[in-house]
């Protein structure tokens, strides 16, 4: 009986209901974010499907050019060659639909004045019979350079909120990640989460696929206080600067008697973010000799980690200052970045600060 009551629980948390629930706090709302919001969700479940498509769709295509008559030593020799030469072709076909997928859902959503997008190289200005009054900027695949292993990887977008009516510009974009008023990531790996901050806590999502509805699985997350896990790419270590060096060394030969952190680092910032939220801990892109300022962009990957990270309770630094007061002055701007447990980034502050009194 109980079970029967499971199957049909129409009084599930959806997305919809939860940011519909978000907007009936503010009588004046128009509804305009809601609608905004509802066409990024459904350009991540979009995607979402392509991604869980993509190997398979590669292995069906290849066998169906195979003719079946051939020699099975023939038809192995194809069936590799082919599905190497696909790989990298794969890759950007996945890349490349994401953007179109996100491009066409903000647009008709007619809430929406500038997009910036990671695979733009110029930012896009929505025509004037399709405006509105939001701004997104986003990374529709983040961690690409993972898609044909099968790891995770995601949709990173912040939202901001345009102040006037005139054309829109640039620099509608170019404001500190404190203003942002949404910010969110979707991550596209053993399931489908969605995790979304409208500057009232964090709350995660996860994919109900025989509904097709996001559902509030994780409400009010707050990352722990300090961890024990760190998670960079320790491959660029030889070009580190004094303050990281010292951290990460701390990090596995702890001085206070704390037993050392473990790594893990998957290279998709959409997971390596993900579980640093959930688990605690630090995740770190620095700048080093080659990148004095880093690998990650402002815009739509340190501002919209940075603000997730402030909301559930962590922090986020870039070596410099508090990652959400930076000022960028091009779309495609980069900056070290330090996010994670309060503690945690506490003590590389620290560090930082000890290196500039010297
Ligand atoms: P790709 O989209 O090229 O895979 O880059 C992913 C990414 O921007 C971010 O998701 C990772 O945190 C970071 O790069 C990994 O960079 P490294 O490969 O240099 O460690």
């Amino acid at each position: 009986m109980d079970h029967e009551a499971d199957a049909f629980r129409t009084d599930l948390m959806t997305i919809t209901r939860f940011v519909l629930n978000e907007q009936s706090k503010y009588p004046e709302s128009r509804g305009d974010f809601t609608i905004l919001l509802s066409n990024i969700v459904l350009g991540c479940k979009f995607v979402c499907s392509a991604v869980n498509k993509a190997g398979l769709a590669k292995l069906i295509g290849l066998a169906g050019d195979t003719n079946i008559q051939a020699s099975f030593f023939l038809f192995l020799f194809i069936y590799f060659l082919t599905f190497f030469l696909s790989c990298g072709e794969e890759q950007k076909k996945l890349d490349v639909l994401s953007n179109d997928v996100f491009i066409k859902a903000l647009v008709s959503s007619g809430r929406t004045s500038v997009l910036v997008s990671e695979e733009d190289e110029e930012a896009t200005f929505v025509e004037s019979s399709k405006r509105g009054k939001y701004c997104v900027v986003f990374d529709p695949l983040d961690g690409s350079s993972n898609i044909d292993c099968g790891v995770s990887i995601g949709t990173i977008f912040g939202i901001y909120t345009m102040e006037h009516s005139d054309e829109p510009t640039t620099k509608d974009v170019l404001k500190p990640g404190n203003e942002m008023v949404a910010a969110g990531y979707c991550m596209y790996g053993s399931s489908c989460m969605l995790v979304l901050s409208t500057g009232t806590g964090v709350h995660g999502f996860t994919l109900d696929p025989s509904l097709g509805e996001f559902i509030l699985t994780h409400p009010d997350i707050k990352i722990p206080k300090k961890g024990n896990i760190y998670s960079v790419n320790e491959g660029n270590a030889q070009n580190w600067d004094g303050p990281t060096t010292k951290y990460v060394e701390r990090c596995k030969y702890p001085k206070d008697g704390s037993p050392a952190k473990s790594l893990r680092y998957v290279g998709s910032m959409v997971a390596d973010v993900h579980r640093t939220l959930l688990y605690g801990g630090i995740f770190l892109y620095p700048a080093d000799k080659k990148s004095p300022n880093g690998k990650l962009r402002v815009l739509y990957e340190v501002f919209p980690m940075a603000f997730l990270m402030e909301q559930a309770g962590g922090q986020a630094f870039t070596g410099k200052k508090r990652a959400l007061d930076l000022v960028p002055k091009k779309i495609h701007e980069r900056s070290p970045i330090f996010l994670g447990s309060y503690d945690d980034v506490e003590e590389i502050k620290a560090l930082y600060a000890a290196e500039e009194n010297n």
